[in-house]
């Protein structure tokens, strides 16, 4: 893979990284913000009250620990936005030089559940992936389906029919994006050719007989002779409890492979693990690892690029943009992965849930990938493969991405597929290193974002590239609960690699670098941020009903730096969010969102690591997050209406929260008005109070006036009304 190097006698790199410019303006503006924490720090340890003023003294003790913690971090988010770098690779460069030895790619996307994950929607991502802009010899796309469901395997078989159609439509008319759904929804039939009607019945024709077996359940009789592969199901086989099956639809290299116009097509595999009830299979990281080792036997590409199933391509040009970063001969040879941000379609206009982690991958990957780190967050990732199985990176060796083809000793395709079910047999692992040194790393919640920190550690760095046309478009929750869960799963997952083999904490300064231990403990830290801002939310609150103020007076000097750091950090959060292309209502939303996750979802997952430390807890619960619901629940998404309607525990504390800081704000008001308490003294408590109920307005209209399935549920309501009265009550009279 020797390519011309020097052109015009200057080397052109296959990418280009830029720090963000203004760094200095916001040092400065950070470094004053610091200025205002450390006396805000100093006015709390001066002013301690004295014993017995109405337990004010403990009050105000709780309050310095609050900012103690907000301030130390605060200093850890500053890392991330320090030394922010954007990337830009050089596709024309890319193929200009290598265009004919570009290395194989081999695409994993993983389905768990065809209830959840409907097939036709997995087959879309399939097939966008599949008509990717690359040689299709070189391109293989792997299924792994932990359901090992039949409607998966039938919805794949018409998928592969269909390419034949699709990938030689899309590459004559070099049309985006390539999933077929997305295309023929986006694009009006009027400016249409013969082509277009013709490729659009047929997917119309396959769309309705994958959606009429999913509705059936089971797949038509005469369906079965079609292909053998059918026969792998057997009437025992359930989806906890079935043997290995393993079916390569296209084999890329068969003569027979070929599409509708004599082209070659991408290979095509489809694969279920074997499952059994005494045999624990470790969720996707286990099919991930099982794909990998069964994809070294058939395509063995030296790059992967993991998935989710809901995540199509929206940019046929990825793969290459992605080689950008892996083939530059000067500054390649180290970068294990390539990530790109999570995106999604049927995000809202203001993004009522904070969806799509505007902040996160608009602003702070890029501070990560300033210190050579972005996490991988297990999908729209490009993986090097000897990176991904555990081989330590070492100067000596060269960037070599050409690996030796699989040996297939087999001819027979039936005798390869036979060959390879031991592979992803229940006790292929056992006594092997598999999840432990290669491969992906077992026993945490957030398995890809363990696995990346494991490549980190092995001396690989990781690369972030966020492109202008997001490169892949998955959906995101739509109800409240669903999305506090994930949120939950994601901090106890985040918490527990601190506690790892792999945290960079513990590897400390001699392979990481200072600012991606910083950057990285914001997110390890995100459970236990969960006690200062309930603090924060409910006891300056209760002080306000007493009367007792917390923070110094409007007319002290010490009120500067508090109402600095307050103004200062809520405009440039502000400014930031519209930056990142949102709206102002969607930062308000984000701010709710916040809130939201902090004091309930962060909450549990801190009681559950904490069990779990202890020992007693039913581990790790992992649940799919579902990619479709309701008609109505979608109605009221797409009106930005909170979807409540579940008995939830933490719906409870946040009702609890917001009726608490109600029954706060309206005796204060009503003090005011009646016996002329004076603002003065708790100016700050009343503003804290008062955009606390603000931002609780959604809950208090899904408890009181909302009519609709998605009202909080009165259970619900009566508790927080008890606990807060309740709370109330005890303060006062204490
Ligand atoms: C997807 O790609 C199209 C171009 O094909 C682009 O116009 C669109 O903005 C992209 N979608 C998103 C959500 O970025
Ligand atoms: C606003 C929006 O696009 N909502 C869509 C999100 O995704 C689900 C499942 O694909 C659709 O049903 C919604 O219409």
């Amino acid at each position: 893979m020797e390519g011309e190097l020097v052109e015009n006698g200057k080397y052109e790199p296959l990418f280009e990284s830029r720090i963000a410019k203004g760094r200095l303006l916001y040092r400065l503006f950070s470094a004053s913000i610091f200025v205002g924490i450390v006396c805000v720090w100093i006015y709390r340890v001066i002013h301690i009250p004295e014993a017995g003023e109405y337990g004010r003294r403990m009050g105000w003790m709780g309050m310095y620990g609050a900012e103690l913690w907000f301030g130390v971090y605060w200093i850890f988010t500053q890392a991330q936005r320090w030394r922010p770098v954007f990337r830009q690779p050089f596709r024309q460069t890319l193929l200009k030089r290598y265009g004919k030895a570009l290395p194989r790619v081999d695409v994993f996307v993983c389905t768990a559940d065809p209830a959840t994950e409907p097939p036709l929607m997995v087959v879309n991502t399939i097939l966008s992936a599949m008509a990717y802009d690359y040689p299709p010899e070189k391109l293989s796309v792997y299924l792994s389906d932990d359901a090992g469901s039949e409607l998966t395997f039938y919805a794949l078989m018409e998928a592969s029919n269909f390419s034949k159609h699709w990938i030689p439509y899309c590459k004559k008319f070099n049309i985006e994006p390539r999933s077929p759904a997305a295309y023929f929804s986006s694009t009006p039939d009027v400016s249409s050719g013969r082509d277009f009607s013709h490729v659009k019945m047929l997917y119309q024709d396959m769309e309705n007989r994958i959606e009429n077996a999913c509705q059936l359940g089971r797949i038509p009789k005469d369906e079965y002779h079609k292909h053998t592969g059918f026969s792998k199901w057997d009437s025992s086989s359930s989806r906890k409890n079935h043997a290995a099956i393993l079916q390569i639809v296209i084999d890329g290299r068969e003569e027979e492979a070929k599409d509708s116009e004599g082209q070659s097509l991408p290979t095509l595999v489809y694969m279920a693990r074997e499952k059994r009830p005494n045999y624990f299979h470790n969720f996707k990281a286990g099919a991930l690892n099982a794909l990998i080792r069964v994809s070294s036997e058939i395509s063995n590409a030296p790059i992967i690029l993991t998935i989710d199933c809901d995540m199509y391509s929206n940019d046929s040009g990825s793969v290459q943009d992605a080689l950008c970063f892996f083939m530059d001969e000067e500054k390649s040879h180290n970068i294990g992965y390539v990530q790109y941000p999570q995106s999604f379609h049927n995000i809202t206009k203001n993004d009522l849930y904070g969806g799509c982690l505007r902040v996160i991958y608009h602003v702070e990957f890029h501070g990560l990938d300033g210190y050579g780190g972005p996490w991988y967050i297990g999908t729209g990732c490009f993986h090097r493969r000897e990176a991904l199985c555990g081989r330590e990176f070492s100067k000596a060796a060269r960037n070599e991405l050409n690996s030796d083809p699989p040996r297939r000793t087999h001819k027979n395709l039936n005798e390869v597929e036979e060959s390879l079910l031991e592979l992803v047999s229940c006790t292929y692992e056992e006594n092997t290193k598999w999840g432990y040194e290669i491969g992906m790393k077992y026993g945490c919640l957030v398995e890809d974002v363990l696995t990346g920190l494991s490549i980190l550690c092995n001396g690989w760095r990781s690369v972030y590239f966020s492109p202008a046309r997001n490169a892949f478009l998955g959906v995101t929750g739509t109800i409240l609960d669903q999305i506090l869960v994930q949120q939950k799963r994601w901090s106890e997952g985040d918490l527990q690699t601190l506690f790892s083999k792999f945290s960079p904490v513990r590897h400390g300064l001699g392979k990481f670098n200072i600012g991606l231990i910083l950057s990285y403990l914001p997110y390890s830290l995100w459970p236990p941020n969960c006690f200062p801002v309930l603090y924060y939310s409910i006891v300056p609150s209760l002080y306000l009903l007493k009367g007792v103020p917390l923070f110094p007076q409007v007319s002290s000097l010490w009120f500067l730096p508090f109402a600095y750091i307050v103004v200062a950090t809520l405009a440039y959060s502000c400014a930031e969010f519209l930056w990142t292309d949102g709206t102002l209502l969607g930062w308000w939303n984000e701010q709710r969102m916040w809130l939201y996750r902090t004091t309930s979802a962060y909450l549990f997952a801190f009681l559950d690591t904490m069990l779990k430390l202890v020992g007693c807890s039913n581990s790790s619960t992992f649940i799919i997050s579902p990619k479709v619901s309701d008609e109505d629940v979608c109605v009221r998404y797409e009106q930005e209406m909170m979807e409540f309607g579940s008995d939830s525990p933490m719906f409870t504390i946040l009702s609890s929260v917001a009726m608490l800081n109600l029954f706060c704000f309206v005796g204060t008001v009503k003090k005011m008005v009646t016996q002329r308490f004076v603002f003065e003294y708790v100016g700050l408590q009343i503003v804290l109070c008062g955009v606390l109920v603000l931002i609780n307005l959604p809950i208090y209209n899904a408890m009181f006036f909302r009519k609709d399935k998605g009202r909080m549920p009165t259970t619900v309501t009566y508790k927080a009304i008890l606990v807060a009265l309740s709370a109330c009550t005890c303060f006062t009279f204490m």
